[in-house]
Order: C-alpha cells, then sequence, then structure tokens
C-alpha cells in the first residue's frame, strides 16, 4: 500500500506506526536507517513513495479476501486510514514452475511467468542472480555477499526465502538448486 503526496518529490508519510489487518511492519519504522531504505518510486511515477512490508501470515488476511485496510499514525501524530483492493495467490501456485511460489517472486520482485532470463537484466529465477540461465557457484557467492544483511530493499531478491534477511536459510534454499539450468533441466 503506498501513500504520497503529490509534487513534494518526497517520501511524505513515514508513519511512526502503521497496521495492516492486525500485523505490524515487519521492519521498525522508528529507526531512521530503516526509514530512508524504504523509501523508493515503486511506480515509476517520480515520486518516491513509502514502503511498508508486513508478514502476510500474521496480517490476517486469508484467500477470498479481496480489501485490506492500513491504519496509522505519522510521526507528526496525524492519523492515517486507507483501504485497497487485494488480490489473494494461493501460497502453492507456481505459474512458471521454476520452484518459487508466485507470491514469493512477487517479493523478491523476479518474473513470476518467467523460469528464464530473456537478458541480464530480466530478473527472472531467483536461483539465478546475474541471470545467465544457470544457478551456480558465481549466484552462491553474490548473495553470500550480502549475508547478514537486512534485505536490500534495491535488491529484494537477495532475500531468496523471504524473512527480512539475508542469511544461511537463503543460501541453502539456492544451493539446491546448484548446477541446474533455468527451465528445469
Ligand atoms: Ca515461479
Ligand atoms: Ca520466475
Ligand atoms: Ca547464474
Ligand atoms: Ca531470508
Amino acid at each position: 500500500m503506498v501513500h504520497r503526496q503529490e509534487g513534494t518529490g518526497q517520501a511524505t508519510c513515514p508513519t511512526s506506526k502503521a497496521i495492516v489487518a492486525g500485523a505490524s511492519p515487519a521492519h521498525d519504522q522508528t529507526d531512521p536507517a530503516n526509514l530512508a531504505d524504504h523509501q523508493r518510486d515503486v511506480d515509476g511515477d517520480g515520486l518516491t513513495d513509502y514502503v511498508l512490508h508486513f508478514l502476510t501470515g500474521l496480517t490476517g488476511i486469508s484467500e477470498g479476501d479481496t480489501e485490506a485496510c492500513l491504519t496509522g499514525q505519522t510521526f507528526g501524530g496525524i492519523p492515517i486510514e486507507g483501504c485497497d483492493a487485494v488480490r489473494i495467490v494461493p501460497p502453492w501456485l507456481d505459474s512458471d514452475g521454476d520452484g518459487f511460489g508466485d507470491a514469493v517472486e512477487a517479493t523478491l520482485t523476479t518474473d513470476q511467468f518467467a523460469a528464464c532470463s530473456l537478458d541480464a537484466s530480466h530478473d527472472a529465477w531467483p536461483a539465478d542472480i546475474n541471470n545467465d540461465g544457470f544457478s551456480d557457484i558465481t549466484d552462491i557467492a553474490a548473495l553470500a555477499s550480502r549475508f547478514g544483511e537486512a534485505a536490500p530493499m534495491e535488491s529484494p531478491r537477495y532475500d531468496l526465502k523471504p524473512d527480512g534477511f539475508v542469511d544461511i536459510s537463503d543460501i541453502t534454499k539456492m544451493a539446491a538448486f546448484s548446477g541446474q539450468r533455468c527451465g528445469g533441466s
């Protein structure tokens, strides 16, 4: 969900607290370091957006729900509230069969409908960080270079097993595909 104020070019609704359907954000927004990490232009309209992450399992949103609401409060104490349509993706659905569910790929910002990259800039297969069509030691090394970091905002795909951190569970997940070519061969 995105809150924005026209004309400023800056994220405008940094909140001291926010709740979606009963869940608090996954990252502490009162930490200025985190705050800076959650401002980017999500929809490419030239205006910086304020991004919040919520762990789906804690939101209470369930299959069949079509709307979710966010309530919160800015650091200035102004209450905010908004509702928007949501589309619930079943956790088992993996449209391109690349071993990563659609919902996970949405989080990682990889292409949910492509197992193989069209070119080096096409993030298609989460296990193939450099988009060369193979999952190998190069990709594991790239992932390992971000070990211990909070999930990088500029590259959400490093948090392969999304939990907010790049750690051994992400490397283990990638290692399961090591030596494979995209598309499952
Ligand atoms: Ca997939
Ligand atoms: Ca994919
Ligand atoms: Ca690769
Ligand atoms: Ca992780």
